[in-house]
């Protein structure tokens, strides 16, 4: 006897297209004008931001960054559907969610100086620190979701994976243990089609990233256009809502449309006509035709939201400039009390000044 052990599927939802046209039908009630302007304000802002960070590192004055050029309503979408007291746990690349969840500026800034000490999130973003190492976030943010069912606290965790990151163990250790245990996790896989210069095609041979939830036996799985800043917030809001039920996997197809990092270079391996195909979908542009056609949005509000935004912007990265780091930091952060053996390490590079050189 043969009959079908299993059979799933992975639906593709999309909002406004890509001319700001919007599909009535999958609109929700909860989205209003004033709710997509405040979209496109974080979206149009992140962007500044990425730019200025970008620059100051070509200036020598950030070390090496990971823009998020193109991604805007992915993680725009996600973050401002999250509640006060759900969580969030990025990779290296989810500028725009520190922003909307209100992490000080400067932070920002002096973390891309190189001082770690930036990293000490405020409790009330309720967010884990930037993690390069790929997809070592997912098992932490598993740990996370865990104990809000363990406390019964009711809160959601957020977590942000790169499609190359879903290649990974960690990846699957982390959703197979949302799936078992029942766990309050949405995985936003943030798919923008290169892993560095591993196109995702190369990277998989399975159809979607989203399908992958279905080995772990999550109900709650769905790709959308990550570049429709609407389709994401409501999938996030949607999943964040039915996550006492269980967990979801959210995979949002965007497009990197700079470089890997500050220390890449696209042109040797990305086709150009690849990018060009990208434009008309940015995720920004499509807002704005969209708010612009109601009056509510044209350059001239742009250029001065920028202009009232530029300010704080220049006095977080003077803030993040006068910053001066204590050297004695990088021991004192290893571990949660200090061994003997590195207070000793400790104190003779006190006293011998070693961080000081030959100057
Ligand atoms: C475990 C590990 N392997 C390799 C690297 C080097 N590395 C940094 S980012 C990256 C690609 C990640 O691609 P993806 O998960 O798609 O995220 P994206 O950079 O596209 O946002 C690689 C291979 C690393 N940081 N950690
Ligand atoms: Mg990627």
């Amino acid at each position: 006897m043969k009959k079908e052990a299993f059979s799933g599927s992975v639906t593709y939802m999309q909002v406004m297209d890509e001319n700001g046209v919007i599909d009535k039908e999958l609109m929700p009630n909860y989205v209003d004008d004033n709710k997509i302007l405040e979209m496109l304000r974080y979206m149009v802002l992140a962007r500044e931001i990425d730019a200025k960070a970008l620059s100051l590192q070509r200036q020598g004055r950030a070390v090496t960054y990971a823009p998020l050029l193109g991604e805007e309503a992915t993680q725009v979408g996600a973050a401002m559907a999250l509640r006060k007291d759900d969580y969030f746990v990025p990779n290296f690349r989810q500028h725009a969610v520190y922003l909307v969840r209100g992490l000080p500026m400067d932070l920002y800034f002096t973390y891309w100086r190189g001082y770690e000490e930036a990293q000490k999130i405020p409790e009330n973003v309720k967010g884990l620190p930037v993690i390069v190492p790929v997809s070592t976030q997912m098992p932490h943010a598993a740990g996370i979701a865990y104990a809000q069912k363990y406390k019964k606290t009711g809160a959601a965790v957020i977590a942000f994976v790169g499609d190359g990151g879903t290649s990974e163990g960690d990846f699957y250790e982390a959703i197979n243990f949302a799936g078992a245990w029942n766990i309050p996790l949405i995985t936003i896989i943030e798919n923008n089609a290169w892993a560095i210069s591993e196109p995702t095609r190369k990277q998989t041979a399975a159809t979607t990233l989203a399908q992958k939830g279905i080995a772990a036996g999550i109900k709650r799985i769905i790709q959308v256009d990550g570049n429709d800043v609407i389709a994401v917030y409501k999938a996030v809001r949607e999943a964040i809502e039915a996550s006492a039920d269980g967990p979801a996997v959210i995979e949002a197809l965007t497009y990197r449309m700079g470089m890997h990092t500050t220390a890449d270079d696209p042109t040797k391996y990305r086709p150009d006509e690849e990018l060009e195909r990208w434009k008309p979908r940015d995720p920004i542009l499509r807002v704005k035709k969209y708010l612009t056609a109601k009056n509510l949005w044209s350059e001239d509000i742009e250029a001065k939201f920028l202009e009232e935004n530029m300010k704080k912007i220049d006095d977080a990265i003077e803030k993040a400039e006068s910053f001066v780091p204590d050297p004695k930091s990088m021991f004192e952060s290893v571990y949660s009390f200090m061994p003997a053996v590195l207070q000793e390490e400790m104190d003779e590079a006190v006293k011998e000044n070693f961080w000081q050189g030959d100057s």
